[in-house]
């Protein structure tokens, strides 16, 4: 009896012991699927990403489309459902769009964090409401805020007055969305300053480009541009350097990019507000990890910014602000 209760005892500390193990090695495979790929903005968002991956034992996948689009990228979201990610981390391109493709993977059990836009109607999840209420958190800017900062800065820089319009990317995009409202919300404090009609890209810089020159050719008084991305704002950037207005039309720019810094130095853009992509990525792979071990995470975490203009771009501040590419 004695014998036979050594050997159990043995199994069953046995069995612990590896069971132990296997929890201590099951890796997490967290996807990380940014609005698209070749976007210094989402390139510096996977570098925050990654580090916090390595330092967790994460394996990452960051895979997404070649532009911003629910076309491209729904169809991205749909083969890393099929490879059964523990968490998905995403920004979607559309706040309707991506509602029923996401709705999927929650119901396959899978995680979802959405990562600087929102889906639904703002972006606060997990209230029993809705039916877009599912992602467990949303780590982004408050991009209203990031719209007003703007407003405030281009209102000073034309002096209170004048034409002003936004260069925007399309709508049904959340954080473009909110950045236009918080512009014009904070544009009606000024009555001297009109908003003209928005000029909407499709994120191509080009275009944004060809609109500066455009809107010009109707108003010859044009005092200012507010380009609301990344791409908005080069775009916007090059139509004034295009148009020889450098100084003449004043641009306040969304995102940093080296050549927004650039165009600060050389006097084409006044201001930019920059966003703190990699710290998206790292709190968004630290948050999952968080979720996957069964503990409770908030619902939603707010990056800062770190607006640059002539008085700052040389500090060291600014120079950590700046994009990869
Ligand atoms: O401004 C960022 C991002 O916040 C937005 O959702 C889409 O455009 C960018 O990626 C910049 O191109």
């Amino acid at each position: 009896v004695k014998w036979v209760f050594t050997v159990l005892t043995l199994s069953l500390l046995i069995a612990v012991a590896m069971y132990g193990l296997a929890q201590q090695q099951k890796k997490y495979t967290i996807a990380l699927i940014p609005g698209l790929t070749t976007d210094g903005f989402y390139i510096t968002m996977h570098k925050g990403a990654e580090e916090a991956a390595k330092r967790l034992g994460v394996e990452l996948i960051f895979q997404g489309g070649p532009e911003f689009s629910p076309t491209t990228q729904i169809p991205v979201l749909n083969a890393i459902i099929a490879r059964k990610p523990d968490a998905i981390l995403i920004a979607p391109t559309d706040r309707n769009q991506l509602i029923a493709p996401l709705k999927r993977a929650h119901e396959a059990g899978i995680k979802i964090i959405t990562v600087d836009t929102f889906i639904g109607e703002n972006g606060q999840y997990q209230t029993g409401k809705g039916n877009a209420d599912f992602p467990l958190a949303y780590v982004a800017s408050d991009n209203v805020e990031g719209g007003r900062i703007a407003a405030r800065a281009l209102a000073k820089a034309i002096g209170e007055k004048g034409k002003v319009y936004v260069s925007n990317v399309k709508p049904g995009i959340s954080t473009t969305d909110q950045r236009e409202q918080g512009f014009k919300e904070e544009m009606k404090k000024y009555p001297g300053i009109t908003v003209l009609a928005t000029q909407y890209n499709d994120n191509d810089a080009n275009k944004a480009a060809s609109q500066l020159a455009a809107a010009l050719a109707r108003n010859p008084d044009l005092a200012g541009v507010f380009g609301a991305n990344l791409f908005s704002a080069i775009g916007a950037a090059n139509g004034v350097k295009n148009a020889g207005k450098r100084g003449a039309v004043k641009v306040a720019a969304f995102d940093c990019p080296e050549s927004i810094i650039n165009d600060i130095k050389g006097g084409t853009i006044d201001m930019a507000v920059c966003q703190h992509p990699a710290e998206m990525g790292r709190i968004a792979v630290e948050w999952a990890v968080k979720a996957l071990n069964g503990e409770k995470i908030p619902n939603r975490y707010g990056t800062g910014y770190t607006v640059i203009d002539r008085a700052n771009v040389d500090s060291a501040e600014a120079k950590a602000a700046i994009y990869s590419s």
